[in-house]
């Protein structure tokens, strides 16, 4: 007799393109080294996103069409935070210091018209950082994800949950600079292969966790 099968939950991670000058973007270098390996129960896709506003979302919307995943991270650069960060929150808001890859810069528009001020992620999150921390990496939930593409791309993730695609899960994951990228400036960074290894264990943790854990992890500020 054959043992049953049971189907691999299917996780997709995405990481941006360059933006801001940089010569490259430590989420979509740690994005691509995380499904280089095969890892237990779990089926891992990848795919790049612009560093656009509307942009982000189209391709991840086809991206979500051509590989029908069950739980969706998207991961983008964080300059500055020193750890792997689990983002709770995403906000109705596109207003950033900066132009986005294709020029534009809205100031305090919505993402959807209409929509909810915020989303909550649909992944455990707290499980996600006790899971990286447990593999000897620093990491923290975080209450903002900025208004600018990651937040965007976070908030159209959320909304198309909400809206379309009620069965799957997803959130998003900032992370610092690679070393590469701070070697003439005294920037925190944590190497793209010990990157890698936390989105392993964040998208393992999202595939077989569906309760979070019931421990602090907010912030007084
Ligand atoms: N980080 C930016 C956008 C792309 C990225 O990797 C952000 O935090 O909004």
């Amino acid at each position: 007799m054959t043992a049953p099968t049971t189907e691999p939950t299917r996780v997709l991670l995405t990481g941006f393109e360059p933006f801001g000058g940089e010569s490259l973007n430590p989420s979509w270098e740690a994005v691509r080294a995380a499904v280089a390996a095969p890892l237990d129960g779990v089926q891992l896709y990848a795919a790049e996103l612009p560093c656009v506003y509307g942009g982000s979302v189209t391709a991840l919307r086809a991206a979500i069409a051509g590989i029908r995943p069950d739980v969706v991270v998207c991961v983008g650069q964080a300059g500055g935070r020193p750890d792997i960060t689990v983002e709770r929150v995403a906000v109705n808001i596109d207003d950033a210091r900066m132009p986005d890859g294709a020029g534009a810069e809205p100031i305090d528009e919505p993402i959807v018209p209409g929509g909810p001020a915020a989303y909550f992620a649909t992944l455990p999150i707290k499980a996600c950082v006790a899971a990286v921390r447990a593999a000897g990496l620093p990491a923290s939930v975080s209450h903002t994800a900025g208004s600018f593409v990651c937040n965007h791309v976070f908030y159209g993730l959320a909304h198309l949950i909400a809206t379309e695609l009620p069965q799957m899960r997803g959130g998003f994951v900032h992370v610092p600079y690679a070393p590469e990228q701070v070697t003439d400036r005294a920037q925190p960074s944590l190497p793209i292969a010990a990157i890698a290894a936390a989105l392993r264990e964040v998208a393992a943790t999202a595939a077989r966790t569906r309760t979070d854990l019931r421990v602090a992890e907010g912030a007084t500020h």
